[in-house]
């Protein structure tokens, strides 16, 4: 493994592991992204795939958003899509529209289109490189989404209100789906293993799209995946390795579960209470939220009542404060730091 400028701030990475914390560590999700003009800048110059592709560029975008506020962590830019493309499925991103896969998988015989050609070692040389430039400043998370959140994408062919190609699957054909989902859970694995290898200091899974499953679809068709994927990580690297966290959007019917699922750290999305979360996961796994993204549309002193209103909910220890989805274009950068202050002098 190579070696790195030493950690300046592992707060984050303290509490993620579940040892005492002086104050409570704070990051956004997505924060590398439009809602800064210096990254809407490089956007114009480059597409977005291009600049997921490109090590300086995803290293100077990642690097943006910890230069302008006083973050407890960054997060690699990248994005969720590279798993489809690497496994040979075109994916472009759309301005103002979003993910769009022109040749989506319609049937189950397209399972044969799919291939892996190994074509990920970007992504590596992007941690690499963005850890060099961390200077040790913050921790650097790693991601990788979660095979439903995948399989929905690779069968919807793009943004979708109510995903019901790929929930046609889990209902027409199961063992297909299942198939599906095992060869997406072990690309994961490796590709979580190596952004360790590569640097990553802790990994986030994201299950986004769960808000479009139920209870026993969940069980079924994302829970034992999430487990296989934080079970054979840890295997690989060794338990100690790096923490890793859940982000189960919409899963508020699986609380219980999720704290016995053997990640480090549960993100909690904007609609579940923070003492129904503290209570459903118990008191031995760190929680991670988990404002409402459009509350940073609040006048600031509104903002900081909320977001303290929030710390004083989950408490102070074993927790990460965060938004409760990801942070949307529009946001006055303004109020991201009034929110990292609000939370930080709580
Ligand atoms: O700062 C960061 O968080 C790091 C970069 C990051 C991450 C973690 C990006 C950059 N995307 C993601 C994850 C991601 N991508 C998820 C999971 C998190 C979530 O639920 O929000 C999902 C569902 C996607 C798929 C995706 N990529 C969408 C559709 C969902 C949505 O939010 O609308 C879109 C629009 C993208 C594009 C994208 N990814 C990232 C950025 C900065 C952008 C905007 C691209 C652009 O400039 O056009």
């Amino acid at each position: 493994m190579a070696t790195f400028p030493p950690l300046k701030n592992d707060l984050f990475l303290r509490v993620a592991r579940g040892q005492p914390a002086e104050r409570v560590p704070v990051w956004i999700m997505r924060q590398a992204g439009r809602y800064l003009s210096e990254f809407r800048a490089l956007r114009e110059k480059h597409n977005f795939f291009e600049m997921c592709q490109t090590p300086a560029l995803a290293a100077e975008v990642t690097l943006q958003p910890i230069m302008k506020f006083p973050l407890d962590a960054a997060i690699i830019f990248s994005d969720i899509l590279v798993i489809p493309q690497a496994m040979g499925l075109e994916v472009t991103m759309e301005p103002g529209v979003g993910p769009v896969l022109p040749h989506p998988l319609k049937t189950p015989e397209d399972m044969s289109r799919l291939t892996y050609d190994g074509s990920l070692e970007y992504v590596y040389d992007a941690i690499k490189l963005t850890r060099e430039k961390l200077e040790g400043r913050v921790p650097l998370i790693g991601f990788a989404g979660a095979p439903w959140t995948l399989m929905s994408y690779m069968i919807e062919g793009g943004g979708s209100k109510t995903w019901s190609k790929p929930k046609r699957w889990l209902y027409a054909h199961p063992e297909e789906s299942k198939l599906l989902l095992d060869k997406i859970t072990e690309l994961t694995i490796q590709y979580l293993v190596n952004q360790v290898r590569a640097g990553a200091q802790a990994l986030q899974v994201f299950e986004s799209h769960a808000d479009f499953l139920n209870r026993d679809l969940f069980l079924k068709y994302s829970l034992p995946y999430l487990a296989r994927i934080s079970h054979e990580v840890k295997k690989q690297l060794g338990d100690d390795a790096v923490p890793m966290i859940v982000f189960p959007k919409g899963a508020h019917y699986a609380l219980k579960e999720l704290g016995k699922l053997n990640y480090d750290v549960v993100g909690i999305d904007w609609t579940v209470d923070p003492a129904v979360a503290r209570e459903q996961i118990g008191p031995n796994v760190t929680l991670q939220g988990n404002l409402d993204p459009c509350a940073l549309y609040a006048p600031q002193d509104k903002l900081r009542d909320l977001a303290q209103g929030m710390v004083a909910k989950f408490g102070k220890q074993r927790y990460i404060a965060n938004l409760g989805h990801g942070i949307y274009p529009d946001t006055n950068p303004e109020n991201v730091r009034a929110f990292i202050q609000a939370v930080q002098s709580a």
